[in-house]
């Protein structure tokens, strides 16, 4: 859906979900604003039992303008309601009738059937769903510094302190709003009540530890999802304590908070593996944020969600295998030996963005890698828009340079990203590479993580259906390709 498709109607009113917190008014707050840009009639609305109390809340409405109003119960139908941080339906927002109903959120939903709903659960915040969705249809979000400043504090807190940024979109917003920033400490040091430091103290005091694994986990009394970090970055200081998970009932679901201070659990692979199928997560790979829907665990109460929590760390835990590449040998009996396949991918000289010995980063899917300029260097991408860099004489040596321009079919497409410029959209031309290679290779049948003789810090993460891959020419180069992508590449011997 594009902000464009909404503007066939005229009577628009914009809801956040109840008890709003900084995403959700700084999402509406940004539908409005282009809304109002287009001449509509609109309104920015949101409902619950009583109005916004928090002083940052009250803050950021107050010293960014946002026209937000507090409707109890409805007070007439519009022609449509678009939902901001949430889908109507939910549990989290007070049930409102209109003509036609459109959602922009991050929130997974059973709820996302409708063409007008924009659902994208692997966005840190609505936010940055938003600054996306603004900058597509020609709205400059940094024209309006105080939309500016809204949506990198609704990014901000939902990415606890920025701690949990996930996709490239969250990574753009951060690095490029122009933000009033005196005001972001004021925002932030507005957060804790009493209440609330109760809080935290009350959830430090009811931890379930692990012994055998060494994990922790513990429920907070509802709270500021911000309390939920600050717990979290202490409980994982415990000697005794690796892996911490931390949750609370926030509206509409149960918000989590994962740490690990140890190169064998990945923070956000846990957190996908105990959100699998009730919800989503991301982050790093030592802090990560969940989110679990409450439509998809209807009874849970704080005794069945750390039983549950706890369950699925085990089950995590003892799941995996461990493999390292130095110490592995290749056993024929147990593999099979494939050829790969010609491949088209895409290519761009680095020095030809922005000269020769310039320095920038590329930003894609994965994540952000540095680059220093020169016509050695060559980036690579695939169809699906990850992005890596290679040698010329590795280059030369494996592809050859075809016609045409590299169609990247995927949600980011790479950028350079060069200081506090604008992001700068990597051009890719054809190459095919010669094919040929053997390799190894079998079917996992365990879910496994693979330390690579390139990094001893950081495993790669395979399921049961990926291939385990060893190069014959060089069996110390073992690695890990999902099953699609092994057979788009490799072909049996
Ligand atoms: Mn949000």
């Amino acid at each position: 859906m594009k902000l464009q498709d909404l503007l066939v109607y005229n009577d628009i009113l914009i809801q956040c979900h109840d008890y709003p917190d900084p995403d959700s008014i700084a999402s509406g707050f940004g539908i409005y604003c282009f809304m109002k840009s287009h001449g509509k009639k609109v309104r920015l609305i949101y409902s619950g039992i009583h109005d916004i109390r928090k002083p940052n809340l009250l803050i950021m409405i107050e010293r960014l303008g946002i026209p937000i109003e507090y409707m109890r119960e409805p007070e007439y139908e519009p022609e449509l309601l678009i939902t901001a941080d949430c889908v109507h339906g939910e549990r989290n927002v007070t049930d409102f009738k209109a003509g036609t109903y459109a959602a922009i959120d991050h929130h997974v939903s059973s709820r996302n059937s409708s063409e007008l709903y924009e659902i994208r659960p692997d966005y840190a915040s609505c936010s940055s769903i938003i600054a996306v969705m603004l900058r597509e249809s020609g709205f400059d979000y940094n024209s309006n510094p105080d939309l500016a400043t809204a949506l990198y504090y609704g990014l901000y807190t939902d990415a606890n302190s920025m701690s949990e940024v996930n996709h490239p979109a969250d990574r753009d917003l951060r690095d490029f709003a122009k933000i009033e920033k005196e005001l972001i400490p004021l925002l932030t040091n507005s957060v804790l009540s009493l209440r609330e430091i109760q809080i935290a103290g009350e959830a430090l005091n009811s931890i379930n530890n692990d012994r055998e694994h060494h994990f922790a986990v513990t429920c907070a009394a509802k709270c500021d999802p911000n309390i939920l970090g600050y717990v979290n970055d202490l409980i994982i200081q415990v000697d005794t304590i690796n892996v911490s998970v931390v949750c609370c009932f926030v509206s509409g679901g149960i918000r989590i908070s994962v740490r690990s201070c140890i190169n064998d659990i990945n923070a956000v692979e846990l957190t996908r593996f105990i959100t699998d199928g009730i919800g989503s997560g991301g982050g790093h790979r030592q802090k990560a944020g969940g989110f679990i829907s409450l439509d998809k665990m209807p009874d849970a109460d704080p005794d069945t969600i750390v039983g549950f929590l706890i369950k699925r760390v085990t089950m995590y835990y003892e799941n995996f295998d461990i493999i390292r590449a130095e110490e592995y040998t290749v056993d024929p009996e147990k593999m099979k030996i494939f050829v790969k396949k010609p491949q088209i991918m895409g290519f761009v000289t680095s020095d030809s963005i922005f000269g020769y010995g310039a320095s920038f980063r590329v930003r894609s899917v994965e994540a952000d890698f540095k680059v220093r300029a020169s016509d050695d260097l060559i980036i690579m991408t695939d169809s699906r828009g990850s992005a890596y860099l290679i040698d010329r004489a590795k280059f030369d040596s494996t592809y050859e340079v075809t016609e045409g321009v590299f169609d990247v079919r995927a949600d980011y497409h790479p950028h350079a990203i060069c200081f506090d410029r604008e992001p700068h959209k990597l051009n890719f031309s054809c190459c095919r590479s010669r094919g040929g290679a053997k390799v190894y290779a079998r079917r996992l049948d365990r879910n496994t993580k693979l330390y690579t003789i390139w990094d001893s810090k950081n495993y790669i993460s395979g399921m049961v259906g990926d291939y385990l891959v060893v190069r014959m020419d060089d069996q110390r180069d073992v690695y890990i390709i999902d099953r699609e992508r092994f057979d788009e590449i490799y072909k049996e011997l």
